[in-house]
C-alpha cells in the first residue's frame, strides 16, 4: 500500500494509529468545536468518469480533508483525482483490489477529522448535503447520521431485491437492539470520532461492512439516526455489488451478531472464531 498527498499540509500523527488502544468509555462529541474538522472518506474503484466531479463538489474549505483510498483501479481514475489542484487530498493505494469495506477502513486509519464522513465515488451522493449529514453529530443529538434515500422527497428508484434485503436487515436490528435504519445499506455516512474509535475492529472487507458497521454500533449503543438525502441514478459504468457475496457477507453479520447477542459465542475461543470467521466472510 502507498499513500501520496496532494497538498503536503496535514498532520499525519494519526497515520496508523491504533484504535484498539482507545478507552472504550462513553465519549461525548463535545470536543467538537464551531468549526470541526471534517475527514471525508472516499473508496475508489474505477470511477474515472465520475470522480474529479465528486471531490469538486466537496465545500472547499480548510476545515475539510479529502481521503481517496484507491483500490487498485485499471482504469484512469487516479489520474483524475491528481488533475485536480489547490485541494487537501490525500490519496491511498491499494496495490490490489480488496473490496469497499477493505478501503474504507484502511481511509479511517489515516482520517484526522473531528467528523468523518463517507460516500461512494460514482456520483450517487452529492456532495452538497454533506453539511445536513454532520448537522446531528455538531449538535449532539448522534454519533453516527446515515443518509437516507428512503426519507424525504428523494424519487431514486430501489431495485426490488434492496429494498426487501433492507427490510430484513431493519426487522433484524430492531429485534436485536431496537433500532431503525431503513436505509442501512447507504454508504453516505457520518460518523464523530469519538464513535468511530468505539467501532475497533471490524472485518468485512467488502459490501458487507455497512452491514457490520451498523450492528456493532448498535451493539455498542452509539446513538444512530437516518436523514433524508438525495440520491442520484448512476450515470456511467454499472454497479460492483454482487447478490450472492452481499447475501452471504450480510447473512453471516447477522448470525454472528445475533449469537453474540444471546451469547451463544462466549465460549469460542476469540482466536479460533476471529480466524474462522474472517475466513468465511471473504
Ligand atoms: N475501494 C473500492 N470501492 C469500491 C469497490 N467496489 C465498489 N466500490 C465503490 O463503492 C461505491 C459503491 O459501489 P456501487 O457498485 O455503486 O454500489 P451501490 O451504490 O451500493 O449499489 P448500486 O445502488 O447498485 O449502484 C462506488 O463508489 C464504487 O466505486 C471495491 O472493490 N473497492
Ligand atoms: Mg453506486
Amino acid at each position: 500500500m502507498s499513500i501520496r498527498q496532494i497538498t503536503p499540509d496535514i498532520d499525519d500523527s494519526n497515520i496508523d494509529k491504533d484504535y484498539s488502544t482507545e478507552s472504550s468509555s462513553k465519549i461525548k462529541n463535545s470536543y467538537i468545536k464551531d468549526s470541526p474538522l471534517i475527514s471525508v472518506v472516499i473508496p475508489l474503484y474505477n470511477e474515472e468518469h465520475s470522480i474529479k466531479n465528486v471531490i469538486e463538489r466537496i465545500p472547499d474549505h480548510s476545515s475539510y480533508e479529502i481521503i481517496v483510498v484507491d483500490d487498485g483501479s485499471t482504469d484512469k481514475s487516479v489520474n483524475k483525482v491528481q488533475e485536480i489542484e489547490g485541494r487537501n487530498i490525500k490519496i491511498i493505494h491499494h496495490d490490489k483490489n480488496q473490496g469497499y469495506g477493505a478501503s474504507i477502513l484502511t481511509g479511517f486509519k489515516y482520517v484526522t477529522g473531528d467528523i468523518i464522513v463517507t460516500m461512494d465515488s460514482d456520483g450517487q451522493h452529492n456532495p452538497e448535503e454533506i453539511s445536513d449529514l454532520i448537522k446531528p453529530i455538531i449538535n449532539e443529538q448522534a454519533d453516527i447520521v446515515v443518509g437516507s434515500r428512503y426519507l424525504g422527497s428523494s424519487t431514486y428508484k430501489v431495485l426490488l431485491y434492496a429494498r426487501v434485503g433492507e427490510y430484513f436487515i431493519n426487522l433484524c436490528l430492531w429485534f436485536l437492539y431496537h433500532q431503525k435504519i431503513r436505509n442501512n445499506q447507504s454508504g453516505f455516512r457520518a460518523f464523530s470520532s469519538s464513535s468511530l474509535k468505539k467501532l475497533k475492529i471490524m472485518r468485512h472487507v467488502r459490501f458487507g461492512l455497512c452491514t457490520e458497521t451498523l450492528f456493532k454500533a448498535a451493539s455498542k449503543k452509539l446513538r444512530i439516526i437516518e436523514i433524508a438525502v438525495n440520491m442520484n441514478p448512476r450515470k456511467h459504468g454499472c454497479s460492483y455489488v454482487k447478490l450472492f457475496h452481499i447475501i452471504k457477507s450480510i447473512s453471516l453479520c447477522i448470525l454472528f451478531y445475533g449469537l453474540k447477542r444471546f451469547r451463544k459465542i462466549r465460549f469460542v475461543p476469540k482466536p479460533i472464531y476471529d480466524k474462522f470467521y474472517s475466513n468465511i466472510i471473504k
